[in-house]
């Protein structure tokens, strides 16, 4: 399952049988660290029936054949209606590849075309259950089911989500990078197969340079900009078919498809990995503050605050309003319904983590409470607070 190093340290669990909660919990949310989780896992979900068909296309070229292969008919009849952006594989765009709107339709006639050959067409982050709210195709596993950032957005009435399909052709490709405000991300195949190049964290200095511009493509990598990349210790993982892998928070990995490959996978966040994703916060925020710290001088500080949330807003898709909210939104449902999810820790040790998270918010920006009073955010944070009170005396 593992290559590429000798490290133990570096090994990653292989579950045939999945974990219980608590395990997954104790092994693997809490200290942050990788898993794969065999077929059975996802075997029920109408997508392993009814998405795919047997590959019995074998290409000697390969090392590691594919199972199965998409049911491009069946998927094109289905969701071709549905629109995405499609990357081109070989148009690097500044991290990230050049992307073009498209229907699953017209990408499916490419796709097909391709049909297990070296392809460069990759539909990513396609949002197909919001689109087909109504199609069950999945459900969320129960050991991923304590989702804060979906629990948030899905009670928005539907504005964004972080539940996403993704397509692509042999050979197509995702770039280096660490996910969406740090969040964690599971992945199921439900055909094809994934080389996963994972990074564990604490070695970004490795593979950044000193204007934080990570490495793009670690097959090609610029040693005289990178000049350390090769001592990166990195985990190799070949996902076949209808494998789930479990991806922490805050490891850098770049991802290829072997044979035409669909996955599903989520972003998440909760109480295990709520400081790192409040430190991407504090990151981003710093990185806008620099950004237009000219402006400073003509403004008071509330209305340079205020510019440098509104920049934040574009640049990262989120401000202190959303993170404040979303902590804010799911503690409420937790006085209302305790036990929902199901699989989540000790609720006494969640207000914890959010304790933690809130105190090292306010000792980092002495303006906190001032932009919540003038943003109307007040009764938000004093409702967060007496919450978190009341579920810690039950
Ligand atoms: O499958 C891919 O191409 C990328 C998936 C990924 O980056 C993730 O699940 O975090
Ligand atoms: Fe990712």
């Amino acid at each position: 399952m593992m290559a590429g190093s000798t490290d133990d340290e570096l090994d990653i669990p292989y579950y045939e049988i999945p974990p219980t909660y608590d395990e997954f919990l104790k092994n693997h949310l809490i200290p942050n660290k990788p898993c794969i989780i065999g077929p059975s896992f996802t075997q029920s979900w109408k997508a392993n029936k009814e998405w795919i068909l047997a590959n019995d296309s074998s290409n000697e070229n390969l090392q590691h054949q594919p199972k199965y292969k998409p049911n491009y008919m069946h998927l094109s009849q289905q969701y071709g209606a549905a629109q995405g952006q499609v990357a081109r594989c070989n148009k690097r765009h500044f991290t990230d590849q050049e992307r073009t709107e498209m229907s699953f339709a017209e990408f499916c006639a490419k796709w097909q075309e391709d049909d297990g050959k070296p392809s460069l067409d990759y539909l990513k982050d396609l949002h197909l259950q919001k689109t087909f709210p109504d199609d069950k195709f999945y459900t969320v596993p129960d050991l991923f089911e304590d989702d804060w950032l979906n629990e948030y957005w899905l009670q928005q009435k539907g504005d964004d989500d972080y539940r996403f399909a993704y397509f692509g052709g042999h050979t197509t490709f995702t770039p280096l990078h660490a996910d969406v405000y740090r969040s964690y991300s599971w992945s199921s195949n439900i055909c094809g197969m994934k080389k996963w190049i994972m990074f564990p964290p604490g070695q970004e200095s490795l593979y950044q340079d000193k204007f934080n511009n990570a490495v793009y493509d670690v097959r090609d990598v610029d040693t005289i900009q990178f000049t350390k990349f090769d001592q990166a210790k990195k985990i190799e993982i070949y996902q076949k078919d209808g494998e789930t892998v479990f991806v922490p928070s805050n490891w850098f990995h770049q991802v290829e498809n072997i044979g035409a490959a669909i996955s599903i996978n989520h972003n998440w966040i909760n109480a295990s990995n709520l400081m790192f994703t409040y430190a991407s916060l504090r990151k981003d925020w710093n990185d806008c503050k620099h950004a237009i710290e000219d402006l400073q001088d003509s403004m008071t500080p509330m209305e340079f605050l205020q510019e440098c949330q509104n920049l934040l807003m574009v640049h990262s898709g989120w401000d202190w309003r959303i993170f404040l909210n979303m902590m804010a939104h799911v503690v409420a449902n937790r006085v209302k319904q305790p036990n929902v999810p199901i699989h989540q820790p000790d609720l006494a040790w969640q207000m914890d983590r959010i304790d933690e998270v809130l105190n090292q918010w306010k000792q980092d920006e002495p303006r906190l409470i001032d932009y919540f009073e003038g943003n109307d955010l007040m009764s938000v944070y004093i409702q967060l607070r007496l919450d978190i009170s009341s579920i810690r005396q039950k």
